[in-house]
């Protein structure tokens, strides 16, 4: 594919772009309703991609991200710094601002980063930093460096979003059952769909959120973790069904817009959006899950 227009980019040649006509969900979403992970792409032109980026993305701004979420009917997003930013929060740290209170955000930080830094973070509505163990999109680092980070944002109140592999989880589960703060997984750590609910991986992440209660898990990205594919995502179901069912008080549902390094296909979100009552069948999960949940953790200074 060829670079955005006006961007000095070039986009990685077989990038999925975001899908341009999302339907318009059959499912109506509750009144206050989170999209809770979601990225902003640049644009290149005015938000540079990091020089150790993995992967060199379309552009996909704030603006066609709050198109999506009033088309879809979401009140609300909480936007995810992107590995293609690196550590630099200037494109989700705008779009915090352009959201006018609707949008707070997670972001990528060094441990040398200042007080300075997280305090005007925090002041644009940041609630929590990310730490990808995802090979493909970071380097790994020794588990000191993400102590302390840990030490610099407990004191803010944040908590830490974990991105890893299934098969990560057994190797960094000295680290991650040592972070102090609140801890939320992003796609239930990345199952394997295809080897179905009794699989060990998956036991062994539901023993983690059984075991330590200050973790939260995403329900998200049936678009990457189905093997039965779209648009009903069917084997996706039980597995994000059954965290839902476990843990109701401590998980969150968002689209992964714009939906990086997708090869099989590109979602229409309309779709994602009418797996939520498949997976929170009944109106108090889904108050928990799309409002509740989402707003103790990033909306909490809100009355
Ligand atoms: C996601 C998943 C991916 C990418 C990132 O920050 C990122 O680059 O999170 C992925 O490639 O699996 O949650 O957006």
């Amino acid at each position: 594919m060829s670079a955005s227009i006006g961007s000095p980019f070039t986009t990685d040649p077989g990038w999925l772009p975001y899908h341009p006509t999302p339907s318009r969900p059959a499912f109506r979403l509750p009144p206050g309703a989170v999209d809770a992970h979601c990225h902003v792409f640049g644009p290149g032109a005015e938000f540079p991609f990091a020089p150790e980026r993995n992967y060199t993305p379309c552009d996909a701004g704030k603006d066609a991200l709050f198109a999506l979420r009033d088309h879809l009917g979401f009140e609300r997003n909480v936007i995810v710094q992107a590995t293609c930013h690196g550590a630099d929060n200037g494109a989700m740290v705008d779009a915090l601002h352009a959201a006018g209170g609707r949008a707070r955000g997670v972001a990528t930080v060094r441990s040398t980063v200042s007080d300075g830094e997280l305090a005007d973070l925090h002041a644009a509505g940041v609630r929590g930093v990310r730490f990808n163990f995802v090979r493909r999109l970071v380097e790994p680092k020794p588990d000191a460096y993400y102590h302390r980070i840990v030490e610099r944002i407990a004191p803010l109140g944040w908590h830490v979003v974990v991105y890893f592999e299934a098969a990560d989880l057994e190797a960094r589960w000295d680290l991650l059952t040592a972070l102090p703060t609140t801890v939320v997984v992003d796609h239930m750590g990345r199952p394997d769909i295809a080897a179905g609910t009794g699989d060990p991986g998956f036991a062994r992440f539901l023993r983690l959120l059984s075991e330590h209660p200050r973790y939260w898990s995403k329900v998200t990205c049936p678009e990457r973790l189905s093997v039965s594919g779209p648009p009903a995502y069917t084997d996706f179901v039980p597995f994000a069904r059954t965290v839902v069912e476990r843990f109701p008080d401590r998980v969150l549902w968002g689209t992964d817009w714009p939906h990086p390094n997708l090869t099989s296909h590109m979602p229409d979100d309309g779709h994602l959006v009418d797996i939520i009552p498949r997976i929170a069948p009944t109106a108090d999960l889904q108050q928990a899950l799309l409002i509740d949940n989402p707003r103790r953790l990033y909306w909490s200074d809100l009355p």
